[in-house]
Formats: structure tokens, C-alpha cells, sequence
């Protein structure tokens, strides 16, 4: 495929002010009229022809104002649809096409899944529905009638309000017309047909519009969407107080389905759902499942501005949508929950994901310059350190400037097309602050690595701080310049407290320094006594941190540090020195500090439980290895990590097992956070008791899955359970697949979890679960669950020295790139930090990966993610 680039674009030559659709649903001849009001842009290219996007479409007919059109007056391929330069500045034109959604296995466009008709547009989907110009900058107004056979298709939906419906006369069919006011680009067009149950509320906006809301999911389901039903509704209501926010159609309806290559779809008006990310009952969802669905409803319903009202001039934007409403979401749960354990969670995601793809050929800047597949460019940097560069922009400006700029920025783009330099454009203009320097955040790609140096002087009360930054060299990116980086910080005195900061002889407000050169010095006065600094609370900046930092002054942090983050900080720093020495050296060094530490966080009464269980959470073996980052032998970390955990443990066993006991209950199950909160510790504490697979242990936990009245207690039994090779974990997997065969995300769960035991038999284990009736490999829930955690979750079982772990992953790629090369890509990702292995592993892994790039016939998909891993 040949490079987009960023440097390249374009106005559209044409703009298309109105879309009149007649989809006639059928599952394998649907027809599509289309009826586009044209217009030449003026600020487009003169006399350019009127070029549409197709993909795979078999055209019928084409129409100038009402009079076909002759062949030779336009060229149409599967690819595209050229009008030769007219000669008019306006008119109609319309194009009927046949698609056949049965066949469409890429879950892009129209598709059918457990037979009802859905679409997916972003990024380039609509394409596939009809010929338009398919990008984000061209936004109309869309009517759509839906037409389809009633016995089939009861529910018709689109974006929009509802016009009308009724009966085809005497075909059995009928009809919906829905009405959008709002323009949007193609990408945010929807479509669903099906048998499908409606969910049924309301909501009153703050200026008193009644809306009606609707989850539709497939009959039978409908007592699993409360739960959904409740997170729009806070969604709604926290955008209208938060960010000042109105939702703006009479209707907004959610559909959820089971066959979706993401997560979910912000259409206008009418999202669609991964069914994961909808469906929960006590039963059959986690805790984490429950947040999962608290963030993904609200995520999508605040693309409604961020996105919908305000979307992307060209993907390359694509993390002006993506990075702030995971910014927006994630503030959102904060609010909702503990805002010290969401940042801690959110801070764990960044690095596992983004740290990693930024440490590895396919690292990109948060806004590429270049792309050949945009699929592939749904990352976690664009996703997760998007939403960190708006989370340092407020830490800058502070609370008041960045709502300032967030209004401006609405308001002078509402019903516009933006890009990152109109949103910078608007934080600057709303607090007359510089922002040039911090643009660099979106260009540069890289983690910078930030060193940080304190020393206390005696005699002059005074602490001085000298700061080094540095980004290593990336893809593509030779030269590094330094960054701007807002450091949150404090200094603590002996009493534990943060002592005044006093900076170039002023009282600094914000307790805030702004890095900006490679090297940088501050010193803080009046200082009585040797403080303990405290810095990047909160992980104000996205950096690889290291301090001159002793293992006491850690020890202190973790028992004092005002800003929870740096407490939990400090643990994961604890354990992290040791595991990298015991991987390296072959042996644990003393643990003593760190399992006292531990003592203290555990047995601290005035401590949120949530926050235990994360702060005494190891880290894991990614994490690990990529701290190590060179000549990574998986066995090595895995060993080392699991020694550790046994040694703490031993060590801790009495307040472990006191603990889980004090937080065995026996009220009903509850989501809410704090109910959470003391099962996630609850079950952090099983796990420790039951690392030395003891026969009491095991019992404990059988006890438990047994006992269990939620999914999040009996899960996390059988996780135990799953990690000691024992006849309980086989009667205890038998016993889950029993109870849940005909739930299929509930099987997710335990292939997940067999996928991810570190054990030799694992690969055949999971080559045999591809043989069961539950998985397939056209389902992508199933296959990330399956395929997925193997490769992700398992280190040294995918990168078993044999290869054979990367050949299997290598042979199902492939397989898959012919009927899905998106999800099929997103697995070959799992190569990412391959050249961080050990020489052999990664010898192998780049067999493997090579072994893909010689197929003839990839996909631009899985061709790009190869061919960029490779370089
Ligand atoms: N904006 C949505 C992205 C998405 C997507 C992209 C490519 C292919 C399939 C897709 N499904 C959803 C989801 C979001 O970030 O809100
Ligand atoms: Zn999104």
C-alpha cells in the first residue's frame, strides 16, 4: 500500500451538503440508493472530476439530476467512481449499488452478525455501503429510509430522529425514515436491522429536552443492559456539569452486538456496541467488567461532541477525538469512583500498552505523519498518551484555563472538521498562554526518559533539584528535542508532611515545575530538614522516571507520601529494583524493605482497600521485562516474579489471611467501587495464600469458587486455581464450562485464562480449545480471548525458546488475514517489543515475523504491521 502523508492533504475538491439513502436490507443482494447533493468547494482544487471511494461494490446505475448517465461519462471501479470535470457547480447525483452483507467476514461496512444487519463506518467502512468521498472533512446532512422483510428485521434504526414508518403494501417488508440534522462525515453513519429487544428510559437534559433512550440487545438479554443504562444516564448528566455539555437529538439509542472489531462505535445518535461492553449481570460479569462498561458507554456518549460535533479534518487528527474523550472518559470514572485508584489503573494501562509500543518498531507520534493502513493506527499512543497530553494541557493551564480553552474550542468548531493546531489554537487564545513548545508533544514519538537528582544542603536549608530529559531515538525519528514537562511535585519533611515550597525566593501556588530544556536546575529554600521529594505526583508527565532516590526514601514514600499515586509508586519501585536484579543475577536480593512496606500498606486501617490491593499488586511480567528492556529472557522474569511473590507471601501470610477474612461478607453483591474495591483486595490477599498451593489453600479457594454469588469472587477463584497444576483446577475449569457454555462472554473468561497459564502444555492446550464448538475464529472476542491472551498475557509460553509459540500465532494470522485482516493484524501487533528478547527468542520471533512478510496476498493490514516491525 503506498503512504498517506500528513503534508499532502488537501481540501476536498467537492463537498456533498445533503445524503438521501434507501437501504433495501436483504442478506445477500442490498440494495443501496444514494441521492448526494454536490457542491464544488471553492476553497477545493478547480476543475477537479468528482472522484468517489468505493470498496467492493457492484454498481447498478448512476444518475445526473434525475437523467442516467451514460458509461463514458463516468469511470467506475470495485475501488471508486469518477465523474469526468463536470460542468456545474451543483447537482444530484445518484448511485445504486448491491452489497452483500452475508459474505462481509471484515466486520467493516455493512455485515450481519447472529443475523441481524449492523454497520461499522470508522474509519473508511461507508465506502463499503456506497460510493462517497469517504473522508472526514465532507459533512452532510443524512435522511435514510431503511427498508427490510418484517419477520427478518422488526427493528430498523438509524442516525438521528425517527420521521416515519410503516408497511411496504403486500411484500411482508417495511420501513423506517430517520432524519439527522447534524452534519457528519460518512464515518459516523449508522445503520441496524434485526430481531432485536429494546431497553427502554429517559432522560431530561439541564435545560429540560426530554430524550428517549434505547438499548437494544438480542431478546432474552435485557435485564443485562441495567447496568449500561445507568452509566449513559451518569455519562449524560457529568458531560452537562463537567464540560458544560447538552446532548442534542430527541433520540439516542445504543445497539449491542456480538461480532465487533473494537470496542464500540460513537455513530451519531446511535452507537454500537461489542455486547461485551453492554451486557453484565452479577453472575456473569467482573467488577472490572462493570468499569470496562462504565467507561466504553461513557466514552462513546461523549464523543458526541468530542468527535461527533467537533470531528477530525483527516485521520491523522484521529487522536483530537481519541485522545481527549479517553481524557474525558477517564475523568468521568474518576469522578465516579476513587479518582487515586482510576489514575493508578489508567497510569498501569499507559505503560503496559503505550510504554511498550513506544519502546518498539511500532512506535509513532500521538499525531503520525505518515500511515499505510489507518486501521492500524488505533494505538495506544493515539488512545492512551493522547489522553495524557490533555491531561498535562489542564495540569498547565489549571482547572479554570482548560475549561476557558474547551469552550472556546467548541464553540469556534462546532459543526467543523478541527485539527490538533485549532485545539492548541484555543487553549492558547483562552489563557494567553505560549503553547508552540508543547505541540512538540504531538509530533515527537518516544517515552522521555527523565532523571531526576535531589540533594539537601545544610548549611542553606535548601534542596536542590536538577532535572535531565532525553527521548531515545524512534522509527523513523533520529533527532529528539526536549519536551515541555509540567512535573507535579512535593517535598516531604520527616513528619511525613509536604513542607512549603519555596522557589526562586517566591512561594510557588501550584505545586507544579515546568521542564522545558535537557538539562534544568531548581532549588527549593527554606528548608529545616533533608525533605524526601515527591515527584510527578499524580504522573503529571508520561516519562520513564529515575531518581537518586534510596530504597529508604521509598520505604518512606510508601508510607507517607500525601499523593496516593507516589505511594503506590514507590512500592512498584521497590519491587521493581528487586526483580530486575534477581532476573539478572539469577537470585532474589534481601526483601526485607519492601515486605515491610507491604506490612504497613496491609495492616493501615485508614487506607482504601482498592488502593492496597493495587499498591501490593507485583508488577507484571511484561512490565518487568521491559524495564529490563535488552536480552529479556522471559523464564527468568517469570521465575523471579514468582519467587518474589512467595516471599511476601510467607512473610505476610497472618495479615493476608486476616485480611480475607475480615472482608469475607455475606451482603449481596453490589458494582458500586467500594464493594469492589474490597473484593479486589479480598482476592489480591487469595492469591498470595494460595501461591504455595498448599492443600489448605487450594481448598480456600475452592471454597470460594463454590461459594461464590458473583462472577467477580468465583473467577478470581478459578484464576487461582488455574495457576497450580492440581485435579482442582481441572474439576474447577470442568465445572465453569458446564455452568457457562451458552454464555459466550463468559467463555471468553476461561479461555483467557487457560491461554495464560505458565505452563509447557499450554500451546497445545490452546490449539485444542480452537477445536471447540464454543470458539471460532470469525467471532474476534473469541479469538482476542483465545489467540490474544496467549500471545499478550503469557511471555513464556508465546516466546517459548522452541518458537513454536510464534509459529502458531504466525499460522492463525494468516489464517485469519483472509477474512479479517484488522483483527488479524492487531494479533500480529503482539510482536511489538520483540527486539527486546534475548537473542534467541528473538531470532525466532523475527523468523516468524519475516514468514508473514513473504506471503504473497496480505492484506494492507497485516503487510504494514510486518513490514513496520520489521524495519
Ligand atoms: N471511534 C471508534 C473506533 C472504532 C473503529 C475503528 C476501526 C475499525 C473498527 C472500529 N470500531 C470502532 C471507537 C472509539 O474509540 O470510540
Ligand atoms: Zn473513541
Amino acid at each position: 500500500p503506498v503512504p498517506v502523508r500528513l503534508a499532502d492533504y488537501r481540501p476536498p475538491a467537492w463537498l456533498v451538503d445533503t445524503v438521501d439513502l434507501d437501504v433495501s436490507l436483504h442478506p445477500t443482494a442490498t440494495r443501496v440508493i444514494s441521492r448526494l447533493a454536490l457542491r464544488r468547494n471553492p476553497e477545493g482544487a478547480a476543475d477537479a472530476p468528482v472522484v468517489l471511494d468505493g470498496d467492493g461494490l457492484t454498481l447498478v446505475r448512476v444518475a445526473l439530476d434525475g437523467a442516467p448517465l451514460a458509461g463514458g461519462a463516468y469511470e467506475a471501479t470495485p475501488q471508486s467512481l469518477t465523474l469526468r470535470a463536470p460542468t456545474a457547480d451543483r447537482f444530484v447525483l445518484e448511485v445504486e449499488t448491491l452489497v452483500n452483507p452475508t459474505a462481509n467476514t471484515r466486520l467493516m461496512g455493512l455485515y450481519r452478525s447472529s443475523g441481524n444487519y449492523c454497520t461499522q463506518c470508522e474509519a473508511e467502512g461507508f465506502r463499503r455501503i456506497t460510493y462517497f468521498p469517504d473522508r472526514p472533512d465532507v459533512l452532510s446532512v443524512y435522511t435514510v429510509r431503511v427498508e427490510a422483510d418484517r419477520a427478518e428485521a422488526p427493528v430498523l434504526l438509524s442516525n438521528g430522529n425517527l420521521e416515519r414508518n410503516g408497511p411496504v403494501a403486500d411484500t411482508g417488508r417495511h420501513y423506517t425514515i430517520w432524519h439527522d440534522p447534524w452534519p457528519k462525515p460518512a464515518y459516523l453513519f449508522a445503520l441496524v436491522g434485526g430481531n432485536l429487544s429494546k431497553v427502554p428510559d429517559h432522560f431530561v437534559t439541564r435545560s429540560g429536552r426530554p430524550i428517549e433512550l434505547g438499548i437494544y440487545v438480542e431478546p432474552g438479554k435485557e435485564s443485562r443492559a441495567s447496568y449500561a443504562m445507568d452509566a449513559l444516564k451518569r455519562s449524560m448528566r457529568w458531560d452537562e456539569t463537567a464540560f458544560g455539555r447538552e446532548y442534542d437529538l430527541d433520540v439516542f439509542n445504543i445497539v449491542a452486538v456480538s461480532d465487533f472489531n473494537m470496542g464500540a462505535m460513537e455513530n451519531k445518535g446511535l452507537n454500537i456496541f461489542n455486547d461485551k461492553y453492554v451486557l453484565a449481570s452479577p453472575e456473569t460479569a467482573t467488577d472490572a467488567d462493570y468499569a470496562g462498561i462504565e467507561s466504553v458507554i461513557a466514552h462513546e456518549y461523549f464523543h458526541n461532541w468530542s468527535g461527533n460535533r467537533v470531528t477530525c479534518r483527516d485521520w491523522f487528527q484521529l487522536c483530537l477525538k481519541e485522545g481527549l474523550t479517553v481524557f474525558r472518559d477517564q475523568e468521568f470514572s474518576s469522578d465516579q469512583r476513587s479518582r487515586p485508584v482510576k489514575r493508578i489503573a489508567d497510569v498501569r494501562t499507559l505503560k503496559a500498552a503505550q510504554f511498550t509500543e513506544d519502546a518498539g518498531p511500532l512506535s509513532h507520534p500521538v499525531r503520525p505523519d505518515t500511515y499505510r493502513e489507518i486501521n492500524n493506527f488505533y494505538t495506544a499512543t493515539v488512545y492512551e498518551k493522547g489522553a495524557e497530553v490533555v491531561r498535562m494541557l489542564k495540569t498547565l493551564l489549571g482547572e479554570d484555563g482548560f475549561r476557558a480553552g474547551m469552550d472556546l474550542y467548541y464553540d469556534r468548531h462546532d459543526g467543523d472538521a478541527a485539527t490538533i493546531e485549532d485545539f492548541l489554537a484555543a487553549f492558547a487564545e483562552a489563557t494567553g498562554r505560549d503553547l508552540s513548545h508543547f505541540a512538540l508533544w504531538y509530533a515527537q514519538s518516544g517515552t522521555p526518559r527523565v532523571t531526576a537528582t535531589g540533594a539537601y544542603d545544610e548549611a542553606a536549608r535548601s534542596f536542590r533539584l536538577d532535572v535531565r530529559q532525553e527521548t531515545a531515538p524512534t522509527s523513523g525519528q533520529s533527532e529528539k528535542k526536549p519536551v515541555m514537562l509540567p512535573l507535579t511535585l512535593g517535598l516531604i519533611g520527616p513528619d511525613g508532611a509536604d513542607q512549603p515550597l519555596t522557589l526562586g525566593g517566591s512561594n510557588m501556588p501550584h505545586p507544579v515545575i515546568e521542564v522545558t530544556e535537557a538539562e534544568q536546575s531548581f532549588v527549593f529554600t527554606g528548608l529545616d530538614a533533608r525533605p524526601v521529594l515527591s515527584l510527578n505526583r499524580g504522573f503529571s508527565a508520561p516519562i520513564n522516571l529515575s531518581t537518586n532516590l534510596s530504597d529508604e526514601d521509598l520505604v518512606f514514600l510508601a508510607a507517607h507520601d500525601a499523593d496516593p499515586f507516589n505511594r503506590f509508586d514507590a512500592m512498584q519501585g521497590l519491587a521493581l529494583r528487586l526483580l530486575k536484579t534477581g532476573a539478572a543475577e539469577g537470585r532474589l536480593p534481601d526483601a526485607t524493605p519492601l515486605v515491610e512496606a507491604a506490612r504497613r500498606v496491609l495492616t493501615d486501617t485508614t487506607l482504601d482497600p482498592a488502593f492496597k490491593a493495587q499498591a501490593l499488586a507485583l508488577p507484571g511480567e511484561n512490565e518487568i521485562a521491559r524495564e529490563i528492556a535488552t536480552d529479556v529472557n522471559p523464564d527468568a522474569v517469570f521465575t523471579t516474579r514468582r519467587a518474589l511473590r512467595a516471599v511476601l507471601a510467607e512473610a505476610l501470610a497472618a495479615p493476608l489471611g486476616e485480611t480475607y477474612d475480615a472482608l469475607t461478607t455475606t451482603s449481596p453483591y453490589s458494582p458500586d467501587a467500594a464493594a469492589a474495591g474490597r473484593r479486589s483486595l479480598r482476592n489480591l490477599a487469595l492469591d498470595y495464600l494460595t501461591s504455595g498451593a498448599t492443600s489448605e489453600a487450594i481448598a480456600r479457594a475452592q471454597a470460594q469458587y463454590g461459594a461464590a454469588d458473583n462472577m467477580t469472587d468465583r473467577f478470581a477463584a478459578l484464576a487461582v486455581l488455574s495457576q497450580h497444576d492440581t485435579p482442582a483446577r481441572t474439576e474447577a475449569l470442568a465445572d465453569f464450562y458446564r455452568r457457562f457454555v451458552n454464555d459466550p462472554l463468559v467463555i471468553d473468561k476461561w479461555l483467557s485464562l487457560q491461554a495464560q497459564i505458565p505452563e509447557e502444555g499450554t500451546l497445545e492446550r490452546v490449539k485444542a480449545l480452537t477445536l471447540l464448538p464454543v470458539f471460532s475464529m470469525s467471532n474476534p472476542n473469541r479469538v482476542r480471548s483465545l489467540v490474544g491472551a496467549f500471545a499478550v498475557g503469557n511471555p513464556t509460553q508465546f516466546h517459548r525458546a522452541s518458537g513454536e509459540g510464534h509459529n502458531f500465532l504466525v499460522d492463525v494470522v494468516l489464517g485469519l488475514d483472509a477474512t479479517n485482516p484488522q483483527v488479524a493484524a492487531r494479533l500480529l501487533s503482539a510482536f511489538k517489543s520483540f527486539r527486546q528478547l534475548e537473542p534467541a527468542r528473538r531470532a525466532s520471533a523475527e523468523r516468524a515475523l519475516q514468514r508473514v512478510a513473504v506471503t504473497p496476498g496480505l492484506s494492507a493490514d497485516v503487510a504494514d504491521i510486518a513490514i513496520r516491525s520489521l524495519s
